[in-house]
């Protein structure tokens, strides 16, 4: 730590006052990129003002906005952004003391603005992320605005004009300059790029809501919904809301594209190149079923996982019409971010519902989940088949591609694995000896499942009941519920699960990781009894 004389020259506390003040903005610009890019509902900014006004005593709050009308909420925000800034100030003119104080100031706000984003209705961890990413870029920002302050002996202030030279005043000032120059560029670009994404994502989203596609929101199997009475206490709907779907992408910013602009091109190895718009889609004849999608990097009992009615164009009609030669094995899928993936030709033209979705649950696909239009194909895992944003298919061969995550070493094949997991109860819970519910799903996406069974402290294996799944073909491509009881005396207690699939393959024991074509095991849970 460097010595400081924590005597600044009036000219240098002004300078000082006005580097803080730029640190702070630059924070708030970082702020607001990364809410804008996470799409995260909760402006920090906005949330420490609505804390403001829960807390403010209701006399207080009447009188103030008898005082200042309408005009208080701008009042409420640029007082909070005053305050912001009013701490960068102080934040950098007692930097000159010492290295501790700007670290406590800006500290004790980020804590201040974390809490308030936190405790907004329905806010997730995730919403801290801006005030966290805001805070860090303050304390760079300041370091690196002040550090010339600190570095050079006080005879050599900025506002010294009798020395000049090399390493003098002259240089400490043109080094203060350059970096608030660039400071200022940051965040100036920040601000921008995250009031485009902003924009870029309502006009998208406007336009979604325009969209009128002839797909029904689907009715779930009568009995399917095997596990209602146990939601509390853990268990999934059998249809996945679309808000609650996992997502899985390799997306910074979620792509935003305009369906007029949309076109998905299929050429390679065809008889005729085609190229389709959105409304070309959405006026052929629309295939709808319920698909339950998995992803390769689920850990045993993870739940990366989703069942959906998806509503779409079979890929198999899109290819007739291009025309395959004989010669292709493969297709390589695009989206509109340049993420590909080969899927084996034969998944996208058996008679498998493998579609060009456009709609899930009823409603135009969520931007999240690949609007305009996205790919699902029963029975493979996401990685070589689920490509969301799409915008490409290239009939190729194998032999002649790599995509995006075979190219990261994992398997060029990606048929799902027979799979099953424990919800109720869930890990650690304490329940009345006796008789105990155990439920949870089990998925073989387009083979099916035959049976699942559980077992109680590695005793015999109890069948459990299936819930139902839909009929005719794509009966065996969602996921089932099952639920089995088992007596559980007072004690610690381990349950254990595994499926078999209609292929007539039992779950293997052994234990491997996601790495390179899915997790295998059983999936256990433990708990007691008293
Ligand atoms: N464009 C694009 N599509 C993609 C991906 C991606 O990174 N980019 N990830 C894939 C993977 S690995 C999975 S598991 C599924 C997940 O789809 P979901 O996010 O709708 O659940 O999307 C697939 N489609
Ligand atoms: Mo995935």
């Amino acid at each position: 730590m460097h010595a400081r004389s924590g005597k600044d020259s009036p000219a240098l506390v002004v300078a000082r006052i006005l580097l803080g003040c730029l640190a702070a903005g630059a924070a708030l610009a970082v702020a607001e990129l990364v809410r804008a890019v996470l799409h995260l509902r909760v402006h920090p900014v906005a949330a420490v003002g609505e804390e403001v006004v829960e807390r403010t005593p209701g006399a207080l709050a009447e009188l103030a906005i008898d005082l200042v009308g309408t005009w208080d909420k701008p009042l409420l925000l640029g007082g909070i952004v005053a305050v912001v800034a009013l701490v960068g100030a102080l934040a950098a003119v007692l930097a000159a003391r010492s290295a501790v104080w700007p670290a406590v100031l800006v500290g004790a706000l980020g804590v201040l603005g974390t809490l308030a984003a936190l405790a907004r209705p329905g806010a997730a961890s995730a919403d801290a992320l801006p005030v966290v990413a805001g805070t860090l870029a303050w304390l760079l920002a300041l370091a690196l605005l002040l550090s010339p302050l600190h570095t050079a002996r006080p005879s050599e202030e900025p506002g010294d004009a009798a020395a000049e030279g090399p390493g003098s005043g002259g240089s400490t000032r043109r080094t203060v300059l350059v970096r608030a120059g660039a400071v200022a560029a940051a965040g100036l670009v920040a601000a921008a790029v995250g009031r485009s994404v902003s924009r870029a994502r309502e006009v998208v989203e406007a336009t979604r809501r325009l969209v009128r596609l002839p797909a029904t929101r689907g009715t779930p199997p009568p009995g399917a919904d095997l596990l209602r009475d146990l939601r509390e206490v853990g268990a999934q709907p059998w249809r996945t809301p679309a808000d609650d779907f996992y997502r899985i992408d390799t997306a910074l910013v979620v792509p935003t594209i305009d369906p007029e602009q949309w076109q998905l091109r299929i050429h390679g190895l065809v008889e005729r190149e085609i190229v389709l718009g959105y409304d070309d889609l959405a006026t052929m004849e629309l295939t709808q079923a319920w698909i339950t999608l998995c992803c390769v990097s689920n850990p045993v009992g993870g739940d990366l996982v989703g069942n959906a009615w998806w509503s779409g164009v079979r890929v198999a009609d899109l290819l007739a019409r291009a025309g395959v030669r004989p010669d292709a094995d493969a297709v390589l899928q695009t989206s509109q971010d340049g993420w590909t993936c080969a899927t084996p030709l034969t998944a996208l033209t058996d008679d498998r519902n493998a579609l060009v979705a456009l709609a899930m649950n009823g409603e135009p696909l969520p931007l999240e989940h690949g609007f305009p239009a996205r790919m699902v194909v029963p029975g493979l895992f996401g990685y070589v088949s689920a490509t969301k944003w799409l915008v490409d298919l290239e009939v190729t061969r194998f032999a002649e591609v790599e995509a995006y995550w075979t190219e990261r070493g994992w398997a060029e094949e990606g048929p799902v694995r027979t799979m099953s997991r424990i919800d109720v109860p869930r890990s650690g819970t304490d329940l009345p000896a006796g008789p105990v519910t155990i439920a949870g799903v089990a998925w073989a996406q387009h083979t099916g499942i035959d049976r699942v069974e559980v077992r109680l402290d590695g005793g015999p294996w109890v069948a459990a009941r299936l819930g139902a799944v839909p009929t005719g073909p794509g009966r065996d491509d969602t996921w089932v519920q099952w639920r089995a009881e088992v007596d559980a005396p007072a004690g610690d207690h381990l349950v254990t699960v595994r499926a078999t699939d209609r292929s007539g393959s039992t779950q293997t024991s052994v234990r491997r990781d996601v790495v390179p074509d899915g997790a295998t095991g059983w999936h256990e849970v433990d708990f007691s009894t008293s």
